[in-house]
């Protein structure tokens, strides 16, 4: 069955995935964003259901003062005799770390500390009931753990120092047909990264390179996805591989992306030994593949419709930093979410500012959202498309003496242009709209008699990656409130043609 590329579209990078009995588990890396390391669950492949997030409480994730793409990297989730464990690395933090559950459904214990360098960190358990960690602090190192409290039981080694690419990371280990096979990313996470595989008859080694080193890289190829690299493989119920992994859609004509790093599926089959991915080393925005449970595929849609009739946030909802609880107020009787904005700004690095957004999932988008004026006193009040506090451009309504304005302004890497604004009269509610396509970004109000596009910015101007060094997050679109009382009517985002 023809299956789309990515599988988990928008800021979702370093996937890592396990199937248990017919339940297939994936988790990916959220750095300065909080909660962290969303768990998608999925029956074929194809429809993903975020289900619940690993790190929801500030005593498992403290964000406070991270700089963006700090905090969380990339976690690998694995499932051994009915307990959960997500592994992951807090880069302005604890370390390295995991949590555990027997309730995918429920919440993970608070972290547990792993006395090891590098970032990536990872769990395998041997046949005999063993368990290893294997991170990357100088080549990748593999060393016994006892996984109810993270004290480390072996000597450590280093298995490889991988094929000679830059920044060898990513380290999953497996066992096949009596083999340990060692899958890592190389060459950076950028347009040179690739994944490459190891295998041994011991796990500590000596591990030798696939001959067909890497198995997976789109560097020289003219391909519509890019920077593939940082997988997890996977036997589904059937018997057949799969690999996920991340990669980038570019701006066309640019070699700029703003969406983030995103999740990809190819199939993968053994020959002599060895993985070989894809269509022999590269994977496509649609493949063909024998999806498990084809029966259960339904249309997949990545809107975002919600007008505050539940008592809490939906899942999808991400916040820069730990957020301040108390300044997101939702009252499902009248429909309303109040932000409550404090005196701190988008642009400020390292804050927690009122902000509550969602992933963008692809270029092309419209997002709508209405505020109630009646109730609102914000010296800003509105919507953004942010990457971090020095890449973000909103729309939104400020009063100033009395008078109402609709304002449009645009921050890329610290430089404010001068805001477009309108003044707004007579009107007690106002849309205002974020639209989208792969060039650019449209921003406006409707608003009693007025009807606005007050802005426009490429969608190249968010981009912070290749900018901005160790860039490594994408776009949100979301709500936020600065100075006062913001109340939300309706948050609407749309996927168009
Ligand atoms: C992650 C590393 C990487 O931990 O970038 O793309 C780092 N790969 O493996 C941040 O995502």
């Amino acid at each position: 069955m023809i299956y789309k590329n990515p599988i988990i579209p928008g800021y979702n990078p370093d996937p890592s995935c396990i199937r248990v009995g017919d339940d297939y588990y994936l988790v990916t890396s959220t750095f300065e964003h909080f909660p962290g390391v969303p768990i998608y669950h999925s029956k074929n492949l194809v429809n993903w259901e975020l289900i619940g997030h690993c790190l929801t409480k500030d005593s498992q994730l403290d964000l406070i003062g991270t700089p963006s793409s700090k905090g969380i990297y990339a976690a690998t989730i694995r499932y051994h005799e009915g307990r959960f464990y997500m592994v992951t690395t807090h880069t302005s933090g604890l370390g390295n770390f995991f949590v555990y559950t027997d309730d995918i459904y429920g919440e993970w214990s608070d972290p547990i500390k792993v006395d090891a360098g590098g970032i990536d960190p990872s769990l395998f358990w041997d046949d005999d009931g063993k368990c290893y960690f294997c991170s990357n602090p100088k080549g990748i190192v593999a060393f016994e753990i006892d996984p109810n409290t993270g004290e480390v039981l072996s000597d450590r080694h280093t298995l490889t120092f991988g094929t000679g690419g830059r920044a060898l990371e990513a380290p999953h280990m497996y066992k096949k047909d009596g083999m340990y096979y060692l899958i890592c990313a190389e060459g950076g996470t950028e347009l040179g990264h690739r994944v490459t595989v190891f295998r041994s008859q011991n796990v500590f080694g000596p591990y030798e390179s696939c001959p067909n080193n890497p198995i997976l890289c789109h560097q020289e190829r003219d391909l519509p996805i890019s920077a593939t690299g940082h997988a997890d493989i996977f036997e589904d119920e059937n018997g057949n591989w799969w690999m996920v992994f991340l990669g980038y859609r570019m701006l066309p004509r640019l070699k700029l992306q703003i969406l983030g790093r995103e999740t990809f599926l190819a199939p993968m089959k053994w020959e002599d030994g060895w993985p070989v991915v894809g269509l022999g080393g590269y994977a496509l925005p649609e493949m063909d593949a024998p999806l498990p449970k084809i029966e259960t595929v339904k249309p997949v849609c990545h809107d975002v419709s919600y007008d505050f009739d539940k008592d809490s946030f939906d899942k999808r909802f991400t916040f820069v930093r730990n957020p301040e609880r108390e300044r997101y107020i939702h009252d499902k009787d009248s429909r309303t979410l109040t932000l409550i904005g404090s005196g701190t700004s988008l642009d400020d690095v390292n804050a927690q500012p009122t902000f509550a957004g969602v992933r963008q999932p692809d270029f092309n988008i419209l997002l709508t959202a209405k505020l109630d004026l009646k109730n609102t006193d914000a010296k800003k009040a509105g919507i953004s498309i942010m990457q971090t506090a020095g890449y973000h451009h909103d729309i939104y309504v400020e009063t100033e003496n009395g008078d109402t304005y609709a304002v449009f302004s645009r921050t890329a890497a610290f430089i404010n242009d001068k805001p477009g604004r309108v003044m707004l009269t007579d009107c007690d509610e106002a849309e205002l709209f974020i639209k989208g396509d792969n060039k650019y970004l449209y921003f406006g109000i409707m608003a009693g008699d007025t009807q606005i596009t007050l802005g426009k910015a490429l969608c190249a101007s968010l981009c912070s990656e290749t900018v901005v060094p160790r860039s490594f997050t994408g776009v949100f679109l979301g709500m936020f409130a600065q100075h006062g009382k913001a109340a939300f009517k309706a948050f609407d985002l749309r996927v168009t043609e």
